[in-house]
């Protein structure tokens, strides 16, 4: 082959190769797809009435399904667990309170669509009035002659980190605010995916309600559910039945009485609910009662990792059968102090048992129907329903002789 023959061959080679690669990525290249959109509906202000919070509404739509969402406040992450995100085929709903600190100006709304499409909503904060920032005393200076006369004020109280409640008499353990890691990866199909979760500072009961301050309140001329009708359910350690005798007067129905160093039993979520109105207080919600059971380190029980049958009220490889006076299990104290967050009565929470944030599990009693337990109570047998990360949801009307409340106020 002579030297042009073989440069025209090679020019022919390369030319067919060149088609052949072209005809390839005509056949092989996908129609230039439109990226899956992803779009927010917000309010561009929002007005922080209560100076110390604002409510964030917002609508999130997203084409092919919706990964991410966040919201965070000045740069601060706001939890969104529970009712504060709903999600739906298309999109989600978002509504929370996102607390506010001095200088806070602005809320933002992120999503990302399942396709790592983004889109954010920036909202500002209009405030009514502007809280003002406690400013330190200042000292006089001391000098040396003449000795002038000065007024010296008394210096202020230590910041206390327990109060008593007037109303009710709760003992309130001051909560700071810190992350977290909520839920977990090897717990139960609702307690995933685990998220980091920042929760503000805020008081939480030391203690479960007991009988005694009940009484105080239905001192008010307060009638519970269970006395309404219906009864509660009793369960003695061996058989459960419904009793229309049973009521947080008479816990196991019947003649029994309520032993005023109990917690109190048998009332409704909606009962907890009105208590908690009446004391000036409120139930807690689920990430504030995870956080004063597990602390910043995430324990698995309140007092450490590792299970121990005696350091909380309940029937694991025991037949207890009972609830017992609240604080009876001071080494059972979670980080911040808080007793008897495992074991003894389950406690009402203030969230809807919903969904968490990216969870895909198919429990169909996700939604507003059922009101978050925590805790655990006396009569489990199984260690696992006494982890901080345990949740369970129930009726706001159900009442049993296992199911209490414990209280918590916003600092
Ligand atoms: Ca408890």
């Amino acid at each position: 082959m002579s030297g042009g023959n073989r440069t025209a061959a090679i020019s022919t080679l390369l030319l067919i190769a060149a088609l052949a690669l072209w005809g390839l990525s005509v056949a092989h290249t996908p129609r230039p797809a439109v990226p899956p959109q992803v779009r927010i509906n917000a309010p561009g202000t929002a007005s922080a009435v209560a100076r110390d919070s604002v409510m964030l509404v917002g609508t999130i739509s997203a084409e092919g399904g919706l990964s991410e969402v966040s919201v965070s406040v000045n740069g601060r992450d706001v939890p969104l667990a529970g009712a504060a995100l709903k999600r739906s085929a298309g999109g989600a709903q978002v509504n929370v309170r996102v607390p506010l600190e001095v200088g806070d100006n602005s809320v933002v709304l992120m999503a990302t669509s399942t396709a790592g499409k983004p889109a954010q909503a920036v909202v500002t904060v209009e405030r009514t009035a502007p809280p003002v920032a406690p400013q330190p005393t200042p000292r006089p200076v001391a000098q040396a002659t003449p000795a002038p006369v000065v007024y010296n004020p008394p210096p202020p109280p230590p910041q206390s980190n327990e109060m008593v409640n007037d109303a009710d008499g709760s003992v309130l353990l001051r909560i700071p605010g810190g992350a977290f890691t909520m839920g977990s990866s090897d717990g139960e199909a609702d307690e995933k995916p685990p998220q980091r979760v920042t929760v503000q500072s805020f008081w939480m009961g030391k203690y479960e309600v007991t009988n005694e301050q009940f009484a105080r309140f239905a001192a008010t001329g307060y009638v519970t559910e269970a006395e309404k009708g219906g009864g509660g359910f009793v369960y003695d350690g061996t058989t459960w039945k419904q009793d229309e005798s049973a009521n947080w007067r008479h816990p196991s129905g019947g003649g029994s009485s309520a032993d005023p160093r109990l917690p109190v039993v048998q009332v409704s979520w909606n009962d907890a609910a009105a208590y908690c109105r009446w004391a000036g207080l409120r139930l807690p919600s689920e990430p504030e009662w995870e956080y004063a059971a597990r602390g910043t380190e995430g324990r698995k029980y309140p007092w450490g990792n590792d299970w121990d049958a005696s350091r909380c009220c309940n029937s694991v490889g025991s037949k207890r059968g009972r609830p017992l006076p609240v604080g009876s299990y001071p080494a059972g104290a979670s980080p911040f102090g808080c007793l008897d967050m495992a074991g003894n009565v389950w406690e009402w929470t203030a969230d809807w048992y919903d969904r968490y944030l990216g969870n895909t599990s198919d429990e169909s009693s996700f939604g507003q129907k059922y009101r978050v337990l925590r805790g655990g109570s006396w009569y489990f047998n199984n260690p696992d329903f006494f982890r901080g990360a345990d949740r369970f949801g129930d009726d706001p009307t159900f009442k049993g002789n296992f199911i209490g409340l414990r209280v918590s106020r916003t600092l």
